[in-house]
């Protein structure tokens, strides 16, 4: 199958067995009977495997072009069991422009327990090479990143990662399998925080894994049951209800982000725009190999770089909606240094450019001339 094809049938048969609905159906229970101790039709207990769920990570592993789907209750909870396979004492080398909650997880609880990060810029290979000891278990790396839009090679950070027998994961939420699919390009593990555009309506929280080595699964669905943090079968079904549109929504999303990010280019006031597609964006080439299309996640600067105006701008927007999150169809607007990576010290962020009046949108799909008029209005 192909990619549009996977993302409506993808490891789809079968999914009731019982009344044949179109749908997998939400099993909205706890339990199942089981006709003597053990003896069941392939479900006990829904912390351990509930059909809905099992029908979503066939899914995602379908549309990843992975062999194994693993979900859970959120993004994070989908890192969290990631880094669970690891032991105290293990190095990560993980990219320093990431998502704010990600680097907490990292630097508050995992470093607590004994593993040592090092937060470093994955442009150069030589750089991340240089951090690799025996000790070293795992790269971490987001591309595009959450905020900056920074692409990170895949192929060739891959070939790093294997010459040195270390594990290499891709959180791909803002790019989606739509646009990328980094197990094709030698990653070990993909992730996604399935909230935003696997989900694209803003109306759940769930989090997942693919990978395609079998121990490494084993591995992660015994910690998906074993830390229990799983999503509902609700949850689950609104996600394998987004996936099937998920093409159709990040063409528009991709479209208008161009559009968004051409407009902001020329406007007066506006300093830097980070979007991949534009050919002034320092990784312009790595993303024309790597993605299919440049994404609908935009971030930019204003010259005079004031925080007050930066919050003046986003208290402004009509159509654009001031909050947290993005990849729904409806377009948002966040500004990163007092919302999504707030988390990290302001000498951090401002290392990687997440400064005062940086404003990160996530570009919806409605009409693009509403965009770009609301834009017009809230800059001046
Ligand atoms: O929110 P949750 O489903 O737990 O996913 C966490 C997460 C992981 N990775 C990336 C790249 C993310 O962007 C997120 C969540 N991000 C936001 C809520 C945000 O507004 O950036």
């Amino acid at each position: 199958m192909k990619f549009n094809t996977k993302t409506i049938h993808g490891g789809q048969e079968n999914v009731d067995p019982a009344y044949k609905s179109v749908m997998a159906p939400i099993y909205q229970t706890t339990t199942y009977q089981q006709s003597t101790p053990g003896n069941h039709n392939g479900f006990e207990y829904s912390r351990s495997g509930n059909p809905t769920r099992t029908a979503l990570e066939k899914s995602l592993a379908s549309i990843e072009n992975g062999e194994y789907g693993i979900a859970f209750g959120s993004g994070l909870a989908a890192i969290d069991a990631i880094m669970k396979t690891l032991k105290p004492g293990d190095e990560v080398i993980s990219t320093n422009d990431i998502y704010g909650g990600t680097y907490r997880l990292f630097n508050k609880i995992y470093k607590d327990f004994g593993i040592k990060f090092h937060f470093i810029g994955m442009q150069s290979l030589e750089k991340i090479e240089s951090y690799i000891n025996d000790k070293t278990k795992l790269i971490w790396t987001e591309t595009p990143t959450n905020p900056m839009m920074s692409v990170i090679d895949i192929e060739a950070v891959s070939m790093i990662s294997k010459k040195y027998d270390i594990l290499l994961a891709v959180d791909n939420t803002f790019a989606t399998a739509y646009l990328q699919r980094p197990l094709d390009m030698g990653a070990d593990i993909v992730m996604h925080s399935g909230t935003k555009y696997l989900g694209g309506h803003s109306d759940v929280v769930l989090g997942s894994v693919v990978v395609n080595d079998e121990e490494l699964a084993k591995q992660l669905h015994f910690i998906q049951n074993a830390s229990g943090a799983i999503p509902g079968p609700m949850d689950c079904f609104l996600v394998l209800r987004g996936i099937k549109t998920l093409h159709l929504r990040m063409q528009r999303h991709c479209e208008n982000g161009k559009a968004v990010a051409e407009y902001l280019n020329s406007h007066p006031k506006v300093e830097n725009v980070y979007w991949p597609g534009l050919e002034s964006h320092p990784n312009h080439e790595v993303a024309k190999r790597q993605m299919k299309d440049f994404g609908g996640m935009v971030s930019f600067t204003t010259k005079n770089n004031s925080y007050k105006d930066a919050i003046k701008f986003v208290e402004n927007l009509k159509v654009f909606t001031l909050a947290e999150s993005l990849g729904g169809v409806e377009s948002l607007a966040g500004h990163p240094a007092s919302m999504t990576h707030a988390s990290i010290p302001k000498e951090e962020r401002e290392k990687t450019g997440v400064v005062d009046s940086l404003i990160r949108l996530s570009v919806g799909i409605e009409d693009v001339e509403d965009l770009i008029q609301d834009l017009k209005q809230a800059l001046k």
